[in-house]
């Protein structure tokens, strides 16, 4: 077998594999994200129904990565696009993928209103604690005390607050039918996990569906593979719980996540 044909059978099927090689920096969390996420989508069998939608910042060089229908929104604007799509023709599965910065900062209003409004739509967050595409600006997630562009001394939470809690936020203002969940790509098994049960929540119509991932972002951050993933499996956690938040109707698997981690 040739090394194309290994890769492309390692490949989630709703992946184009006769596109462009990505464009992210080596080492980035977003290409781990989106691989689950195809691997999901690929559980479900929804690629005919499923519309991908991905905001302004590095998540919009996954454009042309899968066979769907995708739409590359303003930043910060692909929840209430997907929202749109989703109202419009309620069969198809929506899914809104974004940054931090895009998420919880320049579209945090469409956030909070789709997750109060309860929309039957899957969002997908990638968490790289900073403005990965812009040259690494503060983002809402900035760790206290990191350094960025416009935190050249460490971020000070006296001046512009504590590390973003965003699905604690979603869980709190959303319905009960609501899935909610942080995962990271240092597990990438219970992320693929989490993000096939967000799909099947909005399948199932229950309410709005959330997945907070922490990533890496190695070129902002001016880590080594090693600092990074350290930065991953140990700092990061520490301020981002990772788990399933809310369930609807299922306290149990809620306990196994916790088990499993
Ligand atoms: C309304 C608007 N404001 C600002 C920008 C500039 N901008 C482009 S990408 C970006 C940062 C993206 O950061 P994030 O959403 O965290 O995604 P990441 O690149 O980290 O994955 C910004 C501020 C823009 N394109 N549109
Ligand atoms: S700048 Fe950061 S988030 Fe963007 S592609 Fe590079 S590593 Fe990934
Ligand atoms: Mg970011």
């Amino acid at each position: 077998m040739s090394l194309a044909q290994t890769i492309e059978l390692a490949m989630p099927r709703c992946w184009r594999v006769d596109t462009k090689p990505h464009k992210f920096c080596p080492g980035c969390g977003h290409g781990l994200v989106l691989k689950a996420l195809g691997y999901a989508i690929d559980e479900l069998g929804i690629q005919d129904r499923a519309v991908f939608g991905c905001d302004i910042g590095c998540s919009l060089l996954s454009w042309d990565f899968f066979n769907l229908d995708t739409i590359q929104t303003h930043h910060g604007r692909t929840t209430p696009v997907i929202t749109g799509i989703k109202r419009a023709n309620p069969k198809l599965i929506g899914i809104a993928y974004m940054g931090d910065g895009g998420g919880y900062a320049i579209g945090s209003q469409h956030l909070v209103n789709a997750a109060a409004r309860d929309e039957k739509i899957t969002v997908i967050l990638v968490n790289n604690t900073q403005y990965g595409m812009t040259g690494g600006q503060m983002a809402p997630t900035t760790l206290p005390g990191q350094k960025t562009e416009t935190t050249p001394y460490g971020r000070d939470p006296e001046k512009t607050g504590f590390p973003f809690q965003g699905p604690e936020m979603v869980a709190a203002i959303s319905r009960a039918g609501a899935y909610v969940a942080r995962g990271t790509v240092a597990n990438f098994r219970q992320l693929q996990r989490f993000l096939k049960r967000a799909l099947e929540n909005q399948m199932a119509g229950n309410g709005f569906s959330f997945v907070e991932v922490i990533s890496a972002c190695p070129t902002n951050w001016r880590t080594n593979a090693e600092e990074t993933w350290n930065m991953i499996e140990h700092v990061l956690p520490q301020y981002f719980k990772v788990g399933e938040i809310k369930v609807p109707g299922a306290p149990a698997a809620q306990e196994g996540e916790k088990k499993d981690g």
